[in-house]
C-alpha cells in the first residue's frame, strides 16, 4: 500500500537540446582538469540560462487529452479543467506501528545511506550522508566493536560514526556532514531545529567515490562485506565493497546543489511514468543504479539523469513520514476533487514565480490520527511532472503560498456554504531553489508548532501551489512528515 498522497496531474513542451561536449588536449594536464570543471561549470551556467529561457519561448498547449488513472486534463486556453480523473491524494496504509521487537544484532539493510552528496554549492566539501532506518523499529546502536557504527568512504577512512546507544526512531534518520563547507544546516528540520550535522567529519570525499556504513568503527580489516550495512557508489568505484551492484552512473563533478537520494514512489524518478507509487519508503534493492535518484535545484544533466529537484538532508530531530496516521479528505466534500474549492487554476502568468501557464492550486483537508499531538508538519514531493518535461507532460513547480479564505459547502450537502481559512505552504529553503521546487522538495505547514499543535483528531486545512512552466498531464505525490 502506498502512503504517498497523489495531489495532481499538468503542460508545455521543453526540448533541451543536449550539449556538445568538446575536449581540448593541454600539455599540462592540471590545467587541462582545471579549465575543463571552469566549462563544464560554464556549461552548467549556460543550461540554467537555458531552462529560464525557456520558459519565455514555450508555445501555449491547447487541450490535452489524458489517459486514465491520476492525470488531469487542463485546458490551458480556458478557464475550466476539463474532465478525466482528477488525482487522488492517497495515504498510506500502516507503517505506522512498528512492532517494538529486540533484533539481536543490526543486519544489513536495516541502517541504509539514504540520500548523500560529495560535491555542492560550496565546493568539493559540501558534502552530507543522510542514513535511514529501516529496519521497521525503532534502533539503539550497538556495534559488534567499536565505539558505534562506522560510516566510511572507499579510501577506508571512517567519516562519522554513529556512537553506542543511540537511538535512531523507525524510519527517522542520522546525518553526518563534512563540517569543512556543508552548506545546507539551515535547512528545515524538527521543531526549532535544522538540518545540522549529527556528526561530522573534514576530510573530502573524492567525487563519484563510495561510501559504506559498517556495523564497526574499529575499520581496517573489520570493514567487510559481511560487517556491512549498506553502501553507495558510483560505476567509477574501483572498490565493491562501496557500492552495490555497478554504481550510479558516475557524475561530471559540478558543483551544484544536488544529491542522490533513494527512490521512494517506485518510478525511479521517471518524469513521464503515470499511475500510484508502489512504494512510500526508501527503495533498497542493492543496486544503486536502480535505488537512487539524481536531482538538483537547476534540472542540470551531470551524467546521472536530470530532473529538477533539491536535497533534503535529514537529522535525527527531523519529522518522520507518517503517511498512514495523517489522513487527508477534499476541502470541500460536495464537489468533485478537480473542481473549486479543491482545485484551482489560475491562468495569471507570473514568469518571476516560475509560473508563465499560471498554477495550479490544490486544497486538502488533513487530519492527524496519530493518537497524539502534531506539532511538526511537512510534506516531502516523491513524485512529480517537472522539468525537463516532454511535449504533452506539465513542467510543475511547487512554490511557496499564503493562506486563503474560500467558500466551502460541507456536508450535509446543498445545506449553507461557511468560509474557511485554507493555509499555504512553504518551500523549505535552502537548498535555494530560484525555479521552483521539484523531486525531493518539501513543503512545511508553518502554523503547525509546538506552541500550537495540531491535536489528535483535529484537522488542518492546507494548500499546495504549482507553478505552471507547461502544461499538460501532470502527476504530484507527497509524503507527510511529522512530529508528536
Ligand atoms: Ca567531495
Ligand atoms: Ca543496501
Amino acid at each position: 500500500m502506498i502512503e504517498s498522497l497523489c495531489v495532481f496531474c499538468l503542460v508545455l513542451g521543453l526540448g533541451i537540446s543536449a550539449s556538445a561536449k568538446t575536449r581540448k588536449k593541454s600539455k599540462n594536464r592540471k590545467e587541462v582538469a582545471a579549465r575543463k570543471l571552469a566549462r563544464q561549470e560554464r556549461e552548467a551556467a549556460m543550461r540554467q540560462s537555458l531552462l529560464l529561457a525557456l520558459y519565455q519561448t514555450n508555445a501555449v498547449t491547447g487541450d490535452f487529452s489524458t489517459n486514465s488513472g491520476q492525470q488531469i486534463r487542463v485546458r490551458s486556453n480556458s478557464s475550466q479543467l476539463t474532465g478525466g480523473a482528477a488525482a487522488e491524494l492517497l495515504l498510506g496504509s500502516g507503517l505506522e506501528s512498528a512492532a517494538p521487537g529486540i533484533r539481536p544484532a543490526v543486519a544489513a539493510g536495516d541502517l541504509i545511506i539514504s540520500e548523500f552528496r560529495v560535491r555542492g554549492p560550496s565546493g568539493m566539501n559540501d558534502e552530507f550522508i543522510e542514513i535511514y532506518n529501516a529496519s521497521g523499529a525503532d534502533h539503539t546502536v550497538a556495534a559488534v566493536s567499536g565505539s558505534g557504527y562506522g560510516i566510511a568512504a572507499s579510501d577506508g577512512v571512517t567519516r562519522c560514526s554513529i556512537p553506542n546507544g543511540t537511538v535512531i526512531p523507525n524510519r527517522g534518520h542520522y546525518l553526518c556532514v563534512n563540517s569543512l563547507a556543508y552548506s545546507l544546516a539551515s535547512y528545515p528540520a524538527g521543531n526549532g531545529t535544522t538540518a545540522t550535522g549529527d556528526a561530522s567529519y573534514t576530510a573530502d570525499i573524492p567525487d563519484n567515490a563510495g561510501i559504506a556504513i559498517f556495523n564497526n568503527n574499529t575499520g581496517g580489516a573489520s570493514y567487510t562485506l559481511a560487517n556491512r550495512l549498506d553502501a553507495v557508489g558510483s560505476s567509477a568505484e574501483a572498490n565493491t565493497l562501496y557500492k552495490e551492484g555497478t554504481g550510479y552512473p558516475a557524475l561530471v563533478p559540478f558543483s551544484i546543489d544536488y544529491s542522490f537520494y533513494r527512490d521512494n514512489c517506485g518510478k525511479g524518478g521517471s518524469i513521464t511514468t503515470f499511475g500510484n507509487c508502489t512504494i512510500d519508503t526508501p527503495k533498497d534493492t542493492n543496486n544503486n543504479a536502480a535505488d537512487f535518484i539524481f536531482v538538483d535545484t537547476n534540472g542540470t544533466s551531470a551524467g546521472a539523469g536530470q530532473r529538477l529537484g533539491a536535497p533534503g538532508p535529514e537529522n535525527l530531530s527531523s519529522p518522520i513520514q507518517r503517511n498512514s496516521s495523517i489522513s487527508n479528505a477534499l476541502l470541500d466534500p460536495c464537489v468533485g476533487k478537480a473542481s473549486p474549492p479543491n482545485q484551482v487554476r489560475d491562468f495569471t502568468s507570473d514568469p518571476p514565480n516560475n509560473s508563465t501557464f499560471g498554477t495550479l492550486d490544490i486544497r486538502r483537508t488533513f487530519t492527524n490520527n496519530t493518537g497524539g499531538n502534531v506539532t511538526r508538519l511537512r510534506f516531502r514531493v516523491v513524485d512529480l511532472t517537472t522539468f525537463p518535461a516532454p511535449s504533452g507532460i506539465a513542467d510543475l513547480r511547487p512554490r511557496t503560498s499564503t493562506s486563503v479564505v474560500v467558500t466551502v459547502d460541507r456536508p450535509p450537502c446543498g445545506s449553507g456554504t461557511s468560509n474557511i481559512t485554507v493555509v499555504g505552504t512553504t518551500l523549505e529553503q535552502p537548498p535555494s531553489q530560484p525555479n521552483g521546487g521539484g523531486f525531493n522538495s518539501s513543503l512545511g505547514a508553518g502554523t503547525v508548532t509546538l506552541g500550537t499543535p495540531l491535536a489528535n483528531g483535529a484537522s488542518i486545512d492546507l494548500r499546495f501551489l504549482l507553478g505552471i512552466q507547461q502544461t499538460g498531464n501532470f502527476k504530484f505525490y507527497v509524503n507527510v512528515e511529522a512530529l508528536p
